[in-house]
């Protein structure tokens, strides 16, 4: 009987994955026996992740891609193609966000978080489908947030692309599902990387940040997570293990999104 979990033979295309919860979900890729790819914004960050990996143990490959550029990514997705081999996993990871209370910001400040949390999603999506359905199976999965299903202050235009994330996950698997393709997405909770390191800053007075606190107190796991809290879920859903898993948004959250919350 095969391992369902085993990536053996795969190869899988993290975007964005020079760190955070990227570099995280293709060590784990990489553990389950998938090959790793992936791509940064500048030389400098690939180059540091190709390191990261190497001390891993890992043998990545990286190519200096803006996730946003569809010439590009239509590009680098051929010579990754003729480099390594077909993509037969890709993680939509890439992605920032902007804590600016929506009356302050600007059109272009919202339509950059849209362009990579929500465009790009699409962009490198459609550069990969085509190579999946010739050889006939593989699997999508995007990076959505609490924020696909939660508002709060300050970040309209992230819950926006992430709300619309949830829906293209959705869309993907409605229109490609008869080609074996599966696209899920995974929905982090509030996880201890650069993203949310202004939200865990160390106060003046030495205490820890409110939202900090805040988070703790509303996740039932009363933690942060980590990074590698998101392996396992990343290896189910690139894996046999959910060949009929289709649409779906894992989320990975300590409990977050089932939890009132404790009365103050
Ligand atoms: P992060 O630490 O800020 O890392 C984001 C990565 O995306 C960086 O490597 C960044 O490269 C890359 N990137 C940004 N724009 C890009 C572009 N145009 N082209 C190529 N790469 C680009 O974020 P993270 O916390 O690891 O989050 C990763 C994903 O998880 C994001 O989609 C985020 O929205 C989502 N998420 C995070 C959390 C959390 O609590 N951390 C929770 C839920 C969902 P540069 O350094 O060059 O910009
Ligand atoms: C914020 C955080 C969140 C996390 C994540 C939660 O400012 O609220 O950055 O958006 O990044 O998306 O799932």
């Amino acid at each position: 009987m095969n391992n369902p979990f085993s990536l053996e033979g795969k190869i899988a295309l993290v975007t964005g994955a020079s760190y955070g919860i990227g570099f995280a979900i293709a060590c784990a890729l990489s553990d389950a026996g998938a090959t790793i790819v992936f791509n940064d914004i500048k030389q400098e960050l690939v180059d540091k992740g190709l390191a990261a990996y190497a001390e891993k143990g890992i043998k990545a490959h990286g190519y200096v891609c803006d996730v946003t550029d569809e010439a590009a990514v239509q590009a680098t997705v051929a010579k990754i193609e003729a480099e390594v081999g077909v993509i037969d996993i890709l993680v939509n990871n890439a992605g920032i966000i902007k804590r600016i209370p929506m009356l302050e910001m600007t059109a272009e400040q919202f339509r950059q978080v849209i362009d990579v949390d929500l465009n790009a999603p699409f962009i490198v999506s459609k550069a990969v489908i085509p190579s999946m359905i010739k050889k006939g199976h593989g699997k999508i999965i995007n990076i959505c947030s609490m924020m696909s299903e939660l508002g709060r202050e300050t970040v309209s235009a992230y819950a926006a692309a992430k709300g619309g994330l949830k829906m293209l996950t959705r869309n993907i698997c409605s229109e490609y599902g008869k080609y074996n393709i599966q696209c899920n997405g995974i929905g982090p909770g509030y996880i201890a990387t650069p993203q949310t390191a202004p939200l865990r800053e160390i106060q003046p007075d030495g205490s820890r940040h409110p939202f900090d606190q805040f988070i703790v107190a509303k996740t039932p796991a009363e933690r942060w997570g980590d990074p590698e809290d998101l392996g396992g879920p990343a290896v189910f859903l690139a894996s046999d293990a959910s060949n009929f898993v289709n649409g779906h948004v894992l989320y990975v959250d300590g409990g977050i999104l089932a939890y009132i919350g404790k009365q103050p």
